[in-house]
This record gives C-alpha cells, structure tokens and sequence, in this order.
C-alpha cells in the first residue's frame, strides 16, 4: 500500500485535505452547508482511494457552478409530511450531500417505527459516490439502498447511442461489530470518472467498456466519452439501470438522464436529477419469524469469505484503515489540482 512521501505521492490529513476544499468551494460562492456536505464526500472518497469521486471532482463542480448549473445559495429543505414512509427534501437546485444530510435521520427514525421508509431528493445536481450516504444509514443500524439516474452516456444492451446513465445503485446491511456490508457501482461497465482517468493517464479501455459515436467497439478513451459507455452484464445492467431510471426518476417526478443531458447541454457539468433512497429495519422484518437477522447475515458473509471471495468495499476499508496511519495519498496531479485551484481562489 501507499506509504507517504513516496516518489510523486504526498500525504496530508483528513483535516487539511478538508479544510482545502472546503476553502475552495467557498470561495466559489457555495453556502456554506453545500460546502461542508460536499467536502465530506471528495475527503471521504480520497481516504477510501475512491479516485474518480474524490479531488478529480472539485473542477467539475467549480466548473458547474461557474456555468449557473448548480444553485451555489441554495439550502435544501424538508417538504411537508404527506405520508410518513416517504420522507421528502428538496435540494432547491444544490448539490444532493446537503439534501441527504438534511432527510437521512428522519428516514432512518421512519425505517425503524414503520419497517421501511424512503427519502426522495428532488432538484439535486449529482456527482457523488453513494457509499457515504449508505454507511451514514447503516451506522444508523438500518439496511439501506440507494440509486440515481445521471446524464445519458451509456447505450442500452443492443442498443448503440447514449440513452441510459452511469446510474449508480448502492445497497448496505449494517454489521454489529466492524464495517458494514455495502456495494455501490456504476450500471455501466465503469464509472465514467474512471474512463476520464484513463483518458487523462492516456492509457487504452479494456474491450467491451464501450462504443464510440458510430456505436463501434472502441479501446479509446476520448472516442468513448464522445460515444457511449456499455451497461455492466449486457441485458441484465440494461434493465438495472432502466429501473432506475423508472423509480429514482419517473417515479418521484425528477428527470430521466437524458432530459438531464438535454437541459445540461454537456457532459462536462454535474447534472441535475433527483434521487431515491430507500432504508429498511432488519428486526422489523423478520420479527415475527423468531430468527436473528444479523447473526444469520455473519453467517452468509463467512461463508463468503470463506471461499476466498472478498467482501465488497473491503478494499475501501483497507485504504481507509491505510489512510488513518499514513494520511490521505495525494499524487503529483491531484496535489497539483489542489495547489492551482487554491491560487484561482485567492484571485477571485
Ligand atoms: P467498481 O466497479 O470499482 O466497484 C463496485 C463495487 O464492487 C464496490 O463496492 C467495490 O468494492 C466492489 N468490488 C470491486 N471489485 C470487487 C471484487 N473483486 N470482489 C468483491 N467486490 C468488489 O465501481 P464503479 O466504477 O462501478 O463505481 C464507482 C463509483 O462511482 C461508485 O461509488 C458510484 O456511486 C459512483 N458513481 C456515481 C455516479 C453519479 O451519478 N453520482 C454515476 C456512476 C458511478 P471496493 O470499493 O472495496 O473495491
Ligand atoms: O462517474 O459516471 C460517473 C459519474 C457521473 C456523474 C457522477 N459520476
């Protein structure tokens, strides 16, 4: 693992990293709810080596707040209480972290009274991992999904141009004692951040990640951000993220990824959609049936491990548990990134 100092590596803390960030965005006009709950996700995601969510993004928003994209002022707000499972934020036009901070108790104090509650977002402009907001439930001791639609760059199995998002899809089950369970991924291939790494790192895509503008196979980065990304699994990614699209979009009256894209007009902005997560109470469900919901999914996830498999976000908890130690590993570019950003701040 990554030890500090090493050549075209730098370490700093958690707090530094934040306080950096936080001061960027700021200075760019974000009210300063939106920059807290925003600088939690990037500092979050580099302690995790989550790379292409982590300091990659902050151009992104500067760049999405600059083009009026993003209502930099905003506060989210609670909206009123029509029916107590579905608890409502409207994000007012901000990024969704402050939304979700604002909704993400009252959902889990739902979830444990009924069984199960969701929290609609609606008005965000997204850019974010999910993980945080997963691991912010479960901490909470419920069980939680969460799923969004995003900008349309990814083709429909058998299809060849952009229609669907990279729409993420994040599931946690909360564990007694040590990390929780959780995945969060893209519904394509890869996340489109990691293509852009790729791209900038000017290295090829695997076979199979995507098509380029005439809907041909391409290994090429740049002819892939201007094509389209494939869903994960053909036909079965296809109908995953399609349903997000239906529930974290059609449903709760938000835009689908490609009326994101067309009011966007760009995949280089953060885009605007809503967001759905849904958090439900182990015990409530299995209650009656007299069995221990948490014992029995140490169980399942033994019996996983002990096959050689590795749980998901495992990595993430080693380089969080790295990240601890050593501090956050920042490589040449995105200390660079910091640095200039840092700069243009203090010319504004
Ligand atoms: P990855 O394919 O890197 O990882 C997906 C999940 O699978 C992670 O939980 C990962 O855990 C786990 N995993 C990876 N390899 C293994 C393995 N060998 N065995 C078991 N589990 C494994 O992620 P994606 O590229 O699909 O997505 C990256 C991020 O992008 C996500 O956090 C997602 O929320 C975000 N995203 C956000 C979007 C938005 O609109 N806001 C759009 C699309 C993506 P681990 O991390 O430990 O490796
Ligand atoms: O990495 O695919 C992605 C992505 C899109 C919006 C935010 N992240």
């Amino acid at each position: 693992m990554n030890t500090p100092e090493t050549s075209g590596r730098r370490a700093v803390t958690a707090t530094e990293l934040f306080d950096r960030v936080e001061a960027i965005l700021l200075k760019a006009g974000l009210h300063p709810v939106q920059a807290a709950a925003v600088t939690r996700v990037i500092v979050a995601a580099e302690a995790d080596d989550c790379k292409s969510h982590g300091v990659y993004r902050i151009e992104g928003v500067l760049r999405t707040i600059e083009a009026g994209k993003v209502k930099a002022d905003a506060e989210p707000a609670l909206m009123p209480d029509e029916k107590p499972t579905i608890v409502r934020v409207n994000a007012n036009g901000g990024f969704s972290n402050a939304a979700f901070e604002l909704g993400a108790p009252l959902l889990a104090d739902r979830a444990k009274e009924y069984g199960m509650a969701a929290l609609v977002i609606n008005d965000c402009t997204h850019f974010a991992a999910l993980w945080p907001e997963i691991e912010f439930l479960t901490a909470l001791g419920v069980a939680a999904m969460a799923m969004c639609p995003s900008y349309a760059t990814v083709a429909p199995a058998g299809g060849r141009y952009p229609l669907l998002g990279t729409n993420p899809f994040a599931f946690g089950w909360p564990r007694k004692n040590g990390n929780p369970y959780v995945f969060d991924f893209a519904t394509s291939v890869v996340a489109r951040g990691e293509v852009e790494l790729l791209r900038r790192a000017g290295k090829k895509l695997p076979d199979g990640w995507a098509v380029d503008p005439d809907g041909q196979p391409t290994n090429d980065p740049e002819a892939a951000l201007a094509g389209a990304l494939l869903p994960f699994g053909g036909h079965k990614g296809s109908a995953i993220s399609t349903m997000i699209e239906l529930l974290a979009g059609i449903m709760i009256g938000d835009l689908t990824s490609s009326e994101s894209l067309e009011q966007l007009g760009s995949t280089t902005l953060s885009p605007s959609h809503g967001e759905l997560i849904i958090a439900f109470s182990p015990e409530a469900f299995a209650d009656h049936r007299g069995r221990n919901p948490f014992s029995r999914a140490e169980a399942l996830f033994e019996a996983i491990a002990g096959q050689g498999a590795r749980l998901p976000s495992e990595r993430r908890f080693a380089a969080r548990a790295n990240s601890e130690k050593h501090g956050l590993i920042l490589d040449d570019t995105e200390f660079e990134t910091l640095t200039r950003l840092e700069a243009a701040s203090a010319r504004r």
